[in-house]
């Protein structure tokens, strides 16, 4: 069911559980700020969710409510990620949902980042 990005942070959901080390992840990447991990339904050959190690719920939580340093720490680490699995050339696509609307499921910020074929216009 679609999440509303106004609910408080549920400490119990799924990626917090994976941050915390109770469930395990098929890791990419790790830093001060970011988890990056293969997503467990890949939609692309490339489907990697990165999300910020601090609580926030979506996007619009973060971009809120998050220090500056996180928000600059999270952003370098989801170009960091994509240069390292050589996605830059010839290009990816990152999609954060948000809320009911946008279908996020998941009441943790991720962000996808989709590659490793010609994707088109649009994922909807
Ligand atoms: P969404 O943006 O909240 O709709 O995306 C949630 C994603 O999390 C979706 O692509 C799932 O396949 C993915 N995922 C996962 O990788 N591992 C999990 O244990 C669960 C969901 I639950």
């Amino acid at each position: 069911m679609a999440i509303d990005p106004r609910e408080p942070y549920d400490p119990d959901n799924i990626f917090a559980k994976i941050l915390r080390g109770e469930i395990p992840c098929n890791k990419v990447y790790e830093d001060d700020h970011a988890l990056a991990f293969h997503d467990i339904a890949p939609q692309a050959p490339v489907h990697v969710l990165v999300i910020p190690k601090g609580e926030y719920v979506s996007w619009d939580d973060f971009s809120a409510r998050a220090p500056e340093g996180e928000i600059a720490g999270f952003i370098r680490a989801v170009g960091h990620v994509a240069r390292e699995l050589d996605l830059v050339d010839p290009g990816y696509r990152l999609l954060a949902n948000i809320g009911a609307h946008g279908g996020q499921e998941v009441p943790h910020l991720h962000v996808h980042l989709f590659g490793g074929k010609p994707l088109g216009r649009m994922i909807s």
